[in-house]
């Protein structure tokens, strides 16, 4: 398959994707489970995170993309967090990035001292499994294949380390993410490369905020909103009246999505949120209410995995 003058891989099927998940569960000590912390939502795989029980260290990957505000103690904290409101409890939390090195060190001292015959490094695809892979090893060591691509890696990759085993494995193709709603061209665009974005919008009642063309907030109160996404997408304000309108209609100013997607079919829901508390939208990144409580409004793509959390930032 050519996607854009590269070579794209054939995906797996999930059922496959699933068993060889399994398989290097089953066969590790120790389960290296990755999560992205400005895509909590989409990248937390409840299978993932039952079928490691026991042996779970959980892996906050791409901590370079959070925004500058962010304290990486606050987020692990948060993180533990959520992880107990699931029942799930891991050994360690390891906040790194594998663009800049941090938290790798950490990460392969405790390897070093745990020192398990075999360790899985497992997630949902583009999570960064590879690329954790590739900064534990030794430089001199064959290099993993690391993509923009969703399923990059196809099989079980075995590679000695420190005496043991470290397994990479496929990622799970997780469901209800934006990105299904896109094509290859417009689910790259929505990956940052940098930092997201921090913006705080004063909205009156019957205001709206359309992310893109991929979906909008309309408020039936008066509050102010934090959005997180990443910079690629156009926050566009404007109100009730005229935003299922211009979702519909997606014109190419708006941007986020393009004549080459998949139609969309459009969901409404509505949520009560609290002052700090956050609506994650799977895919695409959050809302952090501050101030007064407020309902809200979601146009969404069907099917979107939405979750109402306590805030991930505290207001500074
Ligand atoms: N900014 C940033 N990007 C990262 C980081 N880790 C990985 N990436 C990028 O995320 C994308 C996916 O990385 P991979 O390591 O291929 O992800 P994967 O989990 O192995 O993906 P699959 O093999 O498809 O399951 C690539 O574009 C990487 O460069 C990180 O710490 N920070
Ligand atoms: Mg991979």
């Amino acid at each position: 398959m050519t996607h854009y003058g590269e070579l794209a891989p054939t995906p797996l099927s999930q059922e496959v994707e699933l068993k060889l998940a399994k398989n290097a569960i089953s066969h590790s000590q120790l389960v290296l489970m990755l999560i992205d912390p400005i895509d909590f939502a989409g990248t937390l795989s409840p299978e993932l995170i039952r079928l490691a029980q026991g042996k779970l260290a959980v892996v906050l990957t791409k901590m370079d993309l959070l925004p500058p505000i962010a304290k990486t103690q606050e987020v692990v904290a948060w993180c533990r967090e959520e992880l107990s409101r699931r029942g799930a409890r891991a050994q360690a939390i390891f906040p790194i990035s594998s663009k800049n090195g941090m938290g790798i060190s950490r990460l392969s001292s405790f390897l070093r001292k745990r020192a398990p015959s075999r360790t899985a490094i497992v997630g949902v695809t583009n999570v960064g499994k590879s690329a954790l892979l590739e900064r534990l090893l030794p430089q001199a060591a064959p290099k993993p294949t690391i993509s923009t691509l969703a399923g990059t890696t196809l099989d079980l990759n075995s590679r000695p380390y420190h005496g043991g085993q470290i397994l990479d494995t496929p990622g799970l193709t997780p469901e209800g993410r934006m990105d299904a709603h896109l094509c290859p061209s417009c689910q790259t665009k929505l990956i940052p490369s940098s930092p997201i974005s921090s913006m705080l919008y004063e909205l009156d009642r019957g205001g709206a905020l359309l992310f893109g063309s991929l979906g909008c907030l309309i408020n039936h109160d008066q509050t102010v909103l934090q959005v997180y996404v990443p910079g690629s997408i156009n926050i566009h304000r404007t109100n009730a009246e005229k935003a299922p309108a211009l979702l519909a209609e997606a014109p190419r100013w708006l941007g986020g999505s393009c004549a080459k997607c998949p139609p969309k079919k459009w969901e409404e829901q509505e949520f009560t949120l609290e002052p700090l508390e956050d609506l994650a939208i799977a895919g695409l990144g959050w809302v952090s209410v501050r101030r007064m409580p407020t309902t809200v409004q979601a146009i969404l793509p069907q099917g979107i995995r939405t979750q109402v959390r306590s805030a991930m930032l505290q207001k500074r």
